[in-house]
């Protein structure tokens, strides 16, 4: 199934899984604020203990090992490492990543290493945080902390990861961190991070690090629910906000042209300097695709204020369109629609809209979550997971014309801290007793295992 060269990894991200939120000197960060704020956790739950993954490390890589996989990709914590978001790192931050390298290259498993996965320092949340020009480079300095630290052993590098989410449910619809209800206004931070990008991309090159560059989105094809001119319209800007303001400007060096109805809205991103977009454009060593799933889009105001992660936001109200359902596939815990051929259409839509500029491609996250109810032995015999990631990964072997696919990272390694919704939906290979911390390998974690075995 797996041919040789084509990576499987698992996905996981810093503040989802370390916990140990006030240790050794890492500063507060703008989740930790926000899962603070009555209200905001689906189960009032938080992250400060997370999976414990900070001080159960050896532990977890141990399991990646038995796993059998060829890559992990994690984040660096950014108020771990450099806790107010500016200055010199802070070392016992950098030693926990220091020791984590050094146990995965140990391991024979290939690091790759994601710069921002969400956790931004408070700081400099105080000053806008991404709707703040100045955070690009703040970030840039960041990378160049990091690459100075881990260029020797990091082998791939993401810079942003899922940007789309960012912009969206943090400063758009405020689900997520900072909470900001800016709607269309969000869209000069989905830039700033761009620019982030760019200019983190160059400070890794000025470290000579040794692993590849490349950044990250979660890419959702969009289809109208009718074929008529207006659902199309709304589908295209959908499609323009979730996907094509990410990957065109990254890939094609320009923003995409905005449907008429839509220009008003989309007037930041047309007022950016050229040069900002040749520092985004700077080529790739690879593009890493999130896909969980695809969306569908009606006319008309939504019936009610849910997003996709099941948390409601007013804003959602406002819209002239709305996430229509997929009654013909079967879903996840979370209601996503369980749908791997348009993993294959997503990787298409690249290989044609990109032909000639898009660099090797990894499926840098897929999972699902799902109720995992556990046998009377205690054993977790989660089929449809397994039936998930099958299939998924399948299509990405397969791929799609024009598009090198090179890998597959699996979200995620063990059940975490799934941001809004905190413990409820589980995504994990592996279980984690929230008492305890135990780790419970499941059904599906044996059959990556047994497949990963399988390929000598
Ligand atoms: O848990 C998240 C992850 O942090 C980013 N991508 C989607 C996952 C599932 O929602």
């Amino acid at each position: 199934m797996i041919p040789p060269g084509f990576d499987i990894g698992v996905s996981t991200a810093a503040f989802q899984i370390e916990g140990a939120v006030r240790a050794d000197g890492r500063g507060p960060s703008t989740w930790d604020a926000f899962m603070a704020q009555p209200g905001r956790i689906a189960d009032a739950s938080d992250a400060s203990v997370a999976a414990d993954h900070y001080h159960r490390r050896p532990e977890d890589v141990r399991l990646m090992a038995e796993l059998g996989v060829d890559s992990y990709r994690f984040s660096l914590g950014w108020p771990r490492i450099q806790p107010g978001g500016t200055g010199p790192a802070n070392k016992a931050g950098l030693a926990f990543y220091d020791k984590l390298l050094d146990e995965l290259l140990a391991a024979g498993i290939k690091p790759m290493a994601t710069l921002f996965h969400w956790d931004m320092p408070e700081p400099l949340q105080h000053k806008g945080g991404w709707m703040t020009r100045d955070t690009a480079y703040r970030f840039a300095d960041f990378a160049l902390l990091a690459g100075e630290a881990f260029g020797d052993r990091v082998d791939k590098w993401v810079t942003i990861n899922e940007p789309t989410t960012v912009t969206l449910n943090g400063y758009a619809l405020g689900v997520h961190a900072p909470g900001a209800t800016l709607m269309f206004d969000a869209l000069l931070a989905a830039h700033h991070q761009l620019l982030g990008h760019g200019l983190a991309v160059q400070a890794l090159r000025s470290e000579s690090v040794t692993g590849g560059i490349g950044i990250t989105n979660v890419h959702s094809p969009v289809h109208p629910a009718k074929d008529n001119f207006v659902t199309r319209q709304y589908a295209q800007v959908f499609d323009l906000v979730h996907n094509r303001i990410y990957a065109d400007p990254v890939l094609l060096g320009h923003y995409p042209k905005v449907p008429f109805l839509a220009r008003k809205q989309f007037k930041a991103l047309h007022d950016v300097d050229d040069n900002d977009l040749k520092v985004i454009s700077q080529p790739l060593d690879f593009y890493g695709l999130n896909y969980y799933m695809p969306t569908r889009i009606g006319a008309g105001a939504p019936a009610d204020a849910a997003t996709p992660d099941g948390t409601d936001a007013e804003g959602m109200r406002d819209l002239p369109f709305h996430l229509a359902a997929w009654p013909e596939f079967p879903k996840t815990a979370f209601g996503w629609p369980i749908a791997p051929e348009f993993l294959t259409e997503s990787l298409a839509d690249y290989g044609q809209r990109y032909a000639g500029k898009l660099p090797p491609v990894y499926i840098t996250e897929g999972g699902a979550s799902f109720a995992d109810i556990p046998a009377a032995d205690g054993s977790i015999p989660d089929t449809d997971r397994i039936a998930y990631l099958e299939s998924h990964i399948a299509a990405a072997v397969a791929g799609a014309p024009g598009v090198d696919v090179r890998g597959y990272y699996v979200w995620t390694l063990m059940d975490n801290w799934e941001w809004a919704a905190g413990f409820r939906e589980k995504f994990g290979l592996i279980a984690v007793d929230p008492r305890t911390q135990d780790r419970t390998p499941k059904a599906s974690y044996r059959w990556l295992q047994g497949v990963l075995r399988s390929r000598s």
